[in-house]
């Protein structure tokens, strides 16, 4: 299978037929509403995708492929509570919708119910799952926790940064896909071979979210543009905006990324002006790049064969290319 869009269809298939939200019945709603809201599947593909590059039936796959699109949501639920966010996918956040308890506790809820999924492995596939799980989730809310951090800090690094999205973002596209792996119970050095690929490009994924989220399309992007301006988020952008600016244009950044405002149209078209002229945005792009290039020389070390390959880098190179 080739088509990105076939493993979509088939992991919504399944998603459908769940029923795990049914239980417990008050957080059934906004545990189902989350879920269902759509996006783009990315990280459940992906440990598809790793399942069937390692010769193993993607279906296989599945119950690990749910567990990785349920922990998923449950960080997206939090975070948005973090970053004070009105829109995910387009739709109204979950604790704008029901209130701030329900946004913690489905949460909760949904980083049980994902370690569940992995009771449908024999055992010595289930320990490796859930160790790699539990590892994970540490890692996310460590680096969820810099990235609040980061907000009042005035002496960020880049090094700092790398660390931060590699610990929130990077390391769930890595698990994703090494779960894959282990589902199709490949040999260590594959395994690690395929986290390392996943690492690299979910480093290129956030910064390009970090991009998007300063120069999206409002009309399509579902989420509020300039949402890490206005919670003076320390993002690469922002961060190569002070490397490259004169001291007097970084002082004004930096006072700008210190303030709290009521309208914030002014402080958005601001920051992103400077991220333009310093030319943070042309750093970002590049870095990009670097990252999934990165990714694609993992790939060439991995033993699978050239059509396997292919099917990577294509998923790589439509990330690159990505709007929402
Ligand atoms: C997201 O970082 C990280 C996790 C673990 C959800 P973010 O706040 O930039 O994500 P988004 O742009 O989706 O709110
Ligand atoms: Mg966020
Ligand atoms: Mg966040
Ligand atoms: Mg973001």
């Amino acid at each position: 299978m080739h088509d990105i869009s076939q493993y979509q269809d088939f992991f919504i298939e399944y998603l459908n037929k769940q029923n795990i939200h049914k239980e417990p019945a008050n957080l059934y709603e906004p545990i189902e509403y989350i879920l269902e809201l759509g996006g783009k599947r990315m990280r459940p593909v992906l440990t598809l995708m790793a399942a069937e590059v390692f010769n193993t039936d993607y279906k296989a796959a599945l119950p690990a492929a749910m567990a990785v699109e349920v922990f998923h949501n449950f960080s997206l639920v939090h975070d948005d509570i973090m970053d004070d966010a009105p829109l995910r996918r387009g739709q109204i956040t979950v604790h704008e919708k029901w209130n701030l308890n329900t946004g913690i506790l489905s949460g909760d809820t949904m980083l049980i119910l994902a370690y569940q999924y992995f009771e449908q492995y024999e055992p010595a596939v289930f320990r490796d799952l859930a160790k790699l799980f539990s590892k994970t989730a540490l890692e996310v809310c460590e680096g969820q926790q810099w990235d609040v951090d980061f907000e009042t800090r005035k002496d960020v690094t880049i090094p700092e940064y790398l660390k931060m999205i590699e610990y929130k973002t990077a390391v769930l596209v890595a698990a994703a896909m090494k779960m894959g792996a282990i589902v199709a119970k490949t040999s260590e050095k594959e395994g690690d071979l395929i986290y390392d690929f996943g690492l690299n490009l979910g480093l290129a994924f956030q910064l390009q979210d970090d991009y998007l989220d300063a120069f999206g399309d409002p009309e399509t992007f579902g989420k509020q543009v300039g949402g890490d301006i206005i919670e003076n988020k320390k993002t690469y952008l922002y961060l190569k905006a002070l490397e490259f600016s004169t001291p007097e244009k970084a002082s004004e950044l930096q006072k700008l990324f210190s303030l709290q405002l009521e309208d914030n149209s002014e402080k958005i078209e601001t920051a992103k002006a400077i991220f333009n002229e310093s030319g943070a945005s042309g750093a970002t792009q590049k870095a990009i790049e670097m990252y999934t290039f990165k990714a694609f020389d993992t790939l060439e070390k991995m033993d699978i064969n050239a059509e396997k390959k292919d099917i990577l880098r294509t998923f790589g190179e439509n990330l690159m290319g990505r709007k929402v």
